[in-house]
C-alpha cells in the first residue's frame, strides 16, 4: 500500500490521502468573491483524487489584498460564493482548506501577468500597511505605513472574523498565511521590522503579532477542526529569519492548538539568490520541523513525481505533501500518482460519472 495514499486524521476531520493542493492565487475574484472560475479550477482538482484543496490566499480585509483581484472573506457577502465552491469540492470526496492572510507591504499590486508592480495613481491604490515604513524594494518600492496598535488589533480582529466567516463558508482546515514576505512574515522578519515597540525588536516581540493573531483564531474557529499555519521558516538571507527561531515559535503556537505545518521559505525581500532551488529542497528542512516540533508537517517546493512524494511520506520525512505547480499541469496528479504506484483501484478516487469507465 502506497504511504502516500493512506489517510490521514487531523482533530475531527480526515483526509483520503496525503495529497495537498496548495492555496495558489488565481487574480480573479470580484470584489473579493469566488467566481465559476473558482469552482471549476478547485473542483477539478478534488474531481483528480487530492484529500484536501486549500483555497487560495484570502484576504481577511480589502486593504489586505495583493491585487484587485485577489479572494477575500471580509464580509458576509463572501460567504455563500465560497460555500457553494467548498460544498462542490466535499461532494468530491477532498477536504475543503481555505487560506487566510495579509498581503501587508506587498499589498496594493497588480496581477503578476499584469506586471507585478505597485500599483500607480491611476489603478485605484490604496493604503499600504506594515510593520514597519520600509518597502520591500525592486518592484515594489512603495514604502509602507508603519501601523499603530489600534491597526494591529484591527487586523487581528479582522482574522478572527476571517475565522467565522470561513466556518460559515463550510471551510473544515483553515490555514494562517504567515509566509512569503506578508504581514505576519514582516512582523516576525527583522528585515522587515524595525519597530521599538513590544512588536519588535526581540524574538518575543516579533512573535507577538504571530502569536496574538494565532490566539485570536483560535478562540474564533472551532476546536475539533484543524488550523495550520504557512510560515516562512528561513529568510535564507544574513540578518533574517532562521530554521531555529522558527522551529521556537512553532513550539509556542504548538502549545496555543496548531494542527499543521505548511513548511515554506523566503521571499521577505526581493534578494532569492540564496534559495537553493532543486527538486524536494525542502524536504530535509521539513523533516527535522516534524522532528524538533513534535507536529504533521506538509511539506512542498518542486516535489514532482509520485515516487519522490510517496518517498517523503513513507520516510517519515512529513505527513502530507503540498503540491502547487503540478496540479497546474495536471488537475488528476493524484489518480495519475494513484496509477503509478501501484495503489489498487486508482480509478475509486474518481467520481462515479468517470471511474465507472476507467476499469484499467
Ligand atoms: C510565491 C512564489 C514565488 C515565486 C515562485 C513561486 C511562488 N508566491 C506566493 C503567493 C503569491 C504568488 C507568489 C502567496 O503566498 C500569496
Amino acid at each position: 500500500m502506497a504511504a502516500l495514499f493512506t489517510p490521514l486524521a487531523l482533530k475531527s476531520v480526515t483526509l483520503r490521502n496525503r495529497v495537498v493542493v496548495s492555496p495558489m492565487c488565481q487574480y480573479s475574484s470580484d470584489d473579493g468573491m469566488a467566481t465559476d472560475w473558482h469552482l471549476v479550477h478547485l473542483g477539478s482538482r478534488a474531481v483528480g483524487g487530492a484529500g484536501l484543496v486549500i483555497d487560495e490566499a484570502t484576504a481577511v480585509s480589502p486593504e489586505g489584498r495583493i491585487s484587485h483581484g485577489d479572494a477575500g472573506i471580509w464580509s458576509d457577502a463572501h460567504v455563500e460564493p465560497l460555500a457553494r465552491v467548498n460544498r462542490f469540492i466535499e461532494q468530491h470526496g477532498a477536504v475543503a482548506g481555505l487560506q487566510i492572510g495579509h498581503a501587508g507591504r506587498k499589498a496594493s499590486a497588480q496581477r503578476p501577468w499584469e506586471g507585478d508592480q505597485h500599483l500607480g495613481p491611476n489603478e485605484k491604490p490604496w493604503p499600504i500597511l506594515g510593520p514597519s515604513a520600509l518597502a520591500f524594494g525592486a518592484y515594489l518600492p512603495v514604502a509602507p505605513k508603519a501601523m499603530t496598535k489600534e491597526e494591529i488589533a484591527r487586523v487581528r480582529g479582522d482574522f478572527a472574523a476571517a475565522a467565522r466567516r470561513a466556518l460559515a463558508a463550510d471551510v473544515r482546515f483553515l490555514e494562517l498565511h504567515f509566509a512569503h514576505g506578508y504581514l505576519a512574515h514582516e512582523f516576525f522578519s527583522p528585515l522587515a521590522n524595525q519597530r521599538t515597540d513590544e512588536y519588535g525588536g526581540s524574538f518575543e516581540n516579533r512573535c507577538r503579532f504571530l502569536v496574538e493573531t494565532f490566539d485570536a483564531v483560535r478562540a474564533a474557529w472551532p476546536e475539533h477542526l484543524p488550523l495550520a499555519v504557512r510560515l516562512s521558516v528561513t529568510d535564507w538571507i544574513e540578518g533574517g529569519v532562521t530554521v531555529e527561531e522558527s522551529i521556537e515559535l512553532l513550539r509556542k503556537l504548538k502549545a496555543r492548538g496548531l494542527d499543521l505545518i505548511d513548511v515554506s521559505q523566503g521571499f521577505i525581500t526581493p534578494d532569492i539568490s540564496k534559495i537553493p532551488w532543486g527538486p524536494g529542497f525542502m524536504v530535509p528542512t521539513t523533516a527535522r520541523i516534524r522532528r524538533e516540533v513534535g507536529l504533521p508537517c506538509g511539506a512542498g517546493w518542486m516535489i514532482s513525481e509520485p515516487a519522490a512524494a510517496e518517498a517523503i511520506i513513507a520516510e517519515g520525512h512529513a505527513d502530507v505533501v503540498i503540491l502547487a505547480r503540478e496540479m497546474l499541469k495536471d488537475a488528476y496528479w493524484p489518480f495519475h500518482a494513484a496509477k503509478a504506484l501501484k495503489v489498487d483501484k486508482p480509478q475509486a478516487l474518481l467520481p462515479i460519472q468517470y471511474a465507472h469507465w476507467l476499469k484499467r
